[in-house]
């Protein structure tokens, strides 16, 4: 394969020859262990996420990614933002950028480029540019509290996130709104071998001055706390310390008040503390076992903490009320029982305040009702996971990456057609995606179901919220607004699967009414390491993101396209006729130049504002024909020069 020796690999997949499984792979491979990790398929951007810093970021690169055209410089994720970007600003179409691919392939990553890339391009001044810094600083406040190190990344995504960034009619931002799905909230308790806890109580603690840390009643130690101590607390090369104060000062830039960081920090203290609350078996008058609190000192800590009653906390992890029509009965849960409501409640209170977060965040970068607005939506969901024990929570992550591969498919194939309906060029029907292989996968993972019920019962103990809604602390209150006696409904609150499912249908209505531009991210190794590239691995992301196909479609027809005005350019050196000057419109000066090339007819199909080429060798003729033109001139200006001398 004389196109992959010696290069770096085709930069657009549609250009590859053979056009195979294997060959594919090794232009990816080829492509990496050159650091080329960005290539396209036609408009989509495949990334492999390359474990180090390259020095392809930066103000340098944005500078010279904005003033090109899409193919003109390398495949980039610029490159994208600044397509996605033009067409919002100047031709008033929303977009979308949607970024998938599994667990540690840089889809956090890549949205935070393409933020930063539209950011850096998009209006001046002193108002857009503190909207701005807000934007960007809701980044690490989300990462702190919905981010984890996990087996396969040490910064992973335990929630899934839809941000849509709105513009003025200039294309300057006013501001955006974040939602956000299903938090992964078993981890408040419980972490796999060798995770962790979200970051922020690392960082609190780690953070923390002295002071700080007294008022909220805490220890720097974290293998004091039993939801800490599980399992590993350091990551290689994270700086938890710095982290927290990087975190402060964001919040205080998006427009917290120091009492709201506060607060947020007392509450995060307080779910550290619950899980020190131990509970053990005392007995009742009659003998008849009950749980009861051994660690008084950390009950009360608590209830200073929160403006509680210790009584109150104590007789809300430990019994339940139940109501009938004529009578309340309180019983008394057993050890296990009151183990599970006391962890039920720290990781409510947890979600909570992740979602009051978001909540608060929204508040101070939405945008007034009433204006003109243009969007763009960024699309950063948790990657598709394949664990031993798969639960509710993979369930979810996993669901919602089938319903995006589905998007995937149906807006490639629209596109495709559209785009040939267009330019006017008729289509021809393709037989496209296997969409076995991606059913294949669910129907192959087995669900770990009886937790699956469990974690889909949402329901909190009344008298948890109750108890909570009588604290004095104003956020913890404002969390548990069922907790009000005066509004407490019987009517069940649909489940926190119902509640995804519709989540996730109204983000796909969403989706589907933008134009999509999408980044697949592919992870190299399993290892978080720099320059490895696992083939198997890399085979099986290139399967079920359906490349292949994708490339397939995009040549079904015309393997490549490109406008008028940027294709003389490029090759209007090869024609007498429009070189060195040529007066007259684009297609014509296209059509001069394929013409005396004597390219067949039946290789070429001119659309309305592109031209469309059937194969890719006719491409690489044209390439090669513009080397040697290339070659020729420059011998011709070295004789001129000598000459002169
Ligand atoms: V998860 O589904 O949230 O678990 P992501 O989001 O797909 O996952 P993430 O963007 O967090 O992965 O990338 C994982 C790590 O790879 C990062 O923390 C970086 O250390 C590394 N990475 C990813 N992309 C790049 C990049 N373009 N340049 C350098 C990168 N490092
Ligand atoms: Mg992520």
């Amino acid at each position: 394969m004389p196109l992959l020796e010696g290069s770096v690999g085709v930069e657009d997949l549609v250009l590859l020859e053979p056009l195979v499984e294997e060959s594919l792979l090794k232009n990816l491979q080829l492509r990496y262990e050159n650091k080329e990790i960005y290539t396209y398929i036609g408009n989509v951007v495949i990334s492999v996420n390359p474990y180090q810093q390259l020095p392809i970021y930066g103000p340098e690169y944005i500078a010279k990614y904005q003033d090109c055209t899409f193919y003109e410089l390398k495949p980039h994720i610029y490159a994208l933002a600044n397509v996605a970007y033009q067409s919002l600003r100047d031709r008033d179409q929303d977009q979308c950028i949607l970024i998938t691919g599994e667990s540690g392939s840089g889809k956090t990553e890549a949205s935070k480029l393409v933020m930063s890339y539209v950011a850096a391009v998009c209006g001046k001044g002193e108002q857009v540019n503190s909207v701005k810094e807000q934007l960007l600083q809701s980044n690490p406040v989300l990462e702190a509290f919905g981010n984890a190190k996990t087996i396969r990344n040490n910064n992973s995504s335990r929630f899934g996130k839809y941000m849509d960034i709105e513009f003025d009619f200039k294309g300057s931002p006013l501001g955006g709104v974040i939602t956000n799905y299903l938090l992964e909230k078993s981890r408040v308790v419980k972490q796999l071998k060798g995770e962790r806890n979200f970051h922020i109580f690392y960082q609190l603690l780690a953070g923390a001055d002295a002071q700080l840390l007294k008022a909220l009643k805490l220890e720097r130690d974290t293998t004091g706390y039993a939801y800490l101590n599980q399992e590993t607390s350091r990551v290689d090369g994270m700086d938890d310390a710095s982290s927290f104060s990087a975190v402060q000062s964001a919040m205080a830039v998006i427009g917290f008040s120091e009492e709201e960081i506060r607060q947020v920090l007392e509450v995060t203290a307080l779910v550290l503390k619950l899980g020190n609350v131990m509970v053990a078996d005392e007995f009742q008058a009659n003998g008849i076992p009950a749980s009861g609190i051994c660690d008084g000192r950390g009950v009360q800590e608590i209830g200073e903490l929160v403006g509680l009653s210790s009584e109150e906390l104590k007789r809300a992890l430990c019994s339940r009320t139940m109501e009938t029509a004529k009578e309340k009965v309180v019983t008394a849960l057993n050890v296990m029982q009151a183990q599970y409501a006391r962890d039920a409640l720290a990781k409510n209170i947890y979600s909570r305040l992740f979602n009051w977060i978001v909540n608060r965040i929204n508040e101070n970068i939405k945008v007034g009702i009433g204006e003109q607005k243009k969007v763009m939506g960024v699309l950063d969901i948790y990657g598709f996971e394949i664990l031993e024990d798969n639960s509710f929570e993979q369930f979810v992550i996993n669901y919602c990456n089938e319903k995006l591969q589905q998007v995937f498919i149906e807006m490639t194939l629209k596109e495709e057609q559209e785009e040939y309906k267009r330019e006017g060029i008729p289509w021809t029907k393709v037989d496209y995606f296997d969409n076995g292989i991606i059913c294949n996968l669910i129907e192959h993972v087995t669900y770990n179901v009886t937790s699956f019920i469990d974690k889909n019962n949402d329901l909190l103990f009344r008298d948890l919220s109750q108890a909570m809604w009588k604290a004095q602390h104003p956020l913890i209150r404002s969390l548990f607004p069922e907790g009000n006696p005066k509004q407490a409904s019987l009517k069940r609150p649909p489940t926190a699967g119902a509640q995804f499912k519709s989540s996730v249908a109204i983000l796909m209505k969403n989706l589907y009414s933008k134009n999509p531009n999408y980044i697949r991210c592919i992870k190299p190794n399993e290892h978080q390491q720099r320059g490895q590239f696992s083939s198997d691995l890399v085979a099986t992301q290139a399967q079920y993101l359906g490349l292949l196909e994708n490339v397939r479609v995009r040549r079904a027809g015309y393997a490549y396209r490109q406008g008028y005005g940027p294709f003389l350019e490029r090759y209007r050196l090869l024609s007498r006729s429009t070189w060195p000057r040529w007066n007259g419109g684009d297609r014509e000066g296209a059509e001069k130049v394929l013409g005396e090339l004597s390219i067949s007819s039946g290789e070429l199909a001119f659309g309305k504002t592109k031209i469309f080429i059937r194969s890719p060798r006719t491409l690489f003729y044209l390439e090669e024909q513009r080397r040697l033109r290339l070659q020729q001139l420059a011998t011709l200006i070295q004789k001129i020069y000598r000459g002169w001398r």
